[in-house]
């Protein structure tokens, strides 16, 4: 396995880091007072350097991403969340909710060939039951068995349990039963109490983020967790949200990955009411690295190519991350609170990002099941 070719400690600058090096050295894990020392010394690299070592001891130069679509089945939302740009509320011209038949008709277009992963995500319209759940889910099935269904955060599943009428497991059993393989990790926002009762009004807490999470491992349904940073909180919170992921993984083992979103502070309430400027570059790396090292559970950390630019995405790879996520195709979410990144990457992008970084690109499924690559990749001269 190839690691750094010297001593961890003699990439540290900030002296206050040698005891975490030394730890993370002896492959020791790190508690809530390494995490806020990690977010507060100026000495990036030297944070950084340790987080490569960790992915290069977990994963070599393995890196990882997918052929997959993103795609929304409704925008309305009941809920008030103040960073999102994306929920219309009923009678909004922008409002949209899409049938089975509108899905599969976008899915059979040309740009949709060879995608390996459903990302859906949406907002809470009490009008969709379980019944249109099951009726899309075995619609898409039959229509594309090897597009693997990746659908519902945390709290979306919940909403939609309760308006529903049927306690959550039912409502899991059900959709697992109509083709739903795994979930994608959003809705974690921040766990904080207090800052989550600021920018997510109305929306589940922390515990039923991750009783539901627990539940859809215990029933062999892996997920992936996030944390959104770059609003109004501070490293504490940070570090608490990844501490309670880590606790959960500890018990679970059913994360499969780890995504740190960086806000997208365009056209909604939380930028109206305060300033909050974009991350930084030195923000969304060390987001990377501090979870690499603080999640010493979690497989994959993926560098979200939408939320920090292709580019930086793949500095990342140095920084902790063996994932780039994957080709998109469309993309709502971050570009309606102004992300201004591509709509999507061709599969060719995404391995060309990867191999002339230094690393090896592997086409991947949800379940980190790989591909043979495409015809090698030219290297930049
Ligand atoms: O659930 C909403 C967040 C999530 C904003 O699981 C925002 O593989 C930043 O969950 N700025 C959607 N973030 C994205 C997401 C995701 C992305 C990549 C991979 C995976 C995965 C999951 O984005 C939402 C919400 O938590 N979000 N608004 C915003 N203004």
């Amino acid at each position: 396995m190839p690691g750094l070719s010297r001593p961890l400690r003699t990439y540290i600058r900030d002296e206050s880091l040698l005891p975490i090096a030394d730890k993370v050295a002896r492959g020791e894990r790190l508690n809530f007072e390494d995490g806020l020392r990690l977010y507060g010394t100026k000495d990036l690299t030297g944070v950084g350097a340790m987080a490569h070592h960790v992915r290069l001891m977990k994963h070599g130069l393995k890196t990882y991403f997918v052929a997959s679509r993103r795609l929304s089945y409704t925008n309305i939302c009941y809920t008030h969340c103040q960073f999102c740009a994306f929920q219309a509320k009923p009678g909004d011209p922008r409002a949209y909710v899409l049938s089975a038949e509108d899905i599969i008709k976008d899915l059979e277009k040309p740009e949709n060939t060879g995608v390996r992963e459903l990302h859906m995500v949406a907002g809470h319209y009490p009008k969709l039951k379980i019944e249109y759940f099951e009726d899309l889910f075995r619609k898409l099935k039959a229509r594309f068995p090897d597009m693997h269904l990746k659908v519902f955060t945390m709290v979306e599943m919940d909403y939609y349990a309760r308006v529903s009428g049927i306690p959550m497991e039912e409502f899991l059993d059900r959709c697992v039963a109509a083709g739903l393989e795994s979930c994608p990790g959003g809705g974690a926002e921040i766990f904080d109490e207090g800052i989550r009762e600021q920018i997510c009004i109305g929306k589940k807490d922390a515990n039923v983020w991750l009783k539901n999470a627990e539940l859809c491992h215990s029933k062999g349904i892996p997920t992936n967790c996030t944390m959104l940073y770059g609003h109004i909180e501070e490293p504490k919170h940070r570090v608490d949200h990844l501490l309670r992921l880590r606790d959960l993984q500890d018990r679970t083992h059913g994360f499969l990955a780890y995504i740190p979103l960086a806000y997208q502070n365009e056209n909604n309430e939380l930028s109206r009411t305060h300033v909050i400027h974009e991350t930084t570059g030195e923000m969304d790396l060390r987001e990377i690295a501090v979870a690499r090292l603080m999640l010493d559970n979690v497989p994959h950390i993926k560098a979200y190519w939408v939320m920090i630019s292709p580019g930086l995405a793949q500095i990342g790879l140095s920084y902790g991350a063996n994932d780039l996520d994957g080709t998109i195709i469309e993309e709502e979410i971050a570009h309606d609170a102004g992300a201004q990144t591509p709509q999507g990457l061709t599969k060719k992008e995404l391995a060309r990002l990867i191999s002339c970084a230094g690393f090896e690109p592997l086409e991947r499924d949800n379940l980190y099941r790989t591909y043979e690559a495409d015809p090698p990749i030219p290297q930049l001269v």
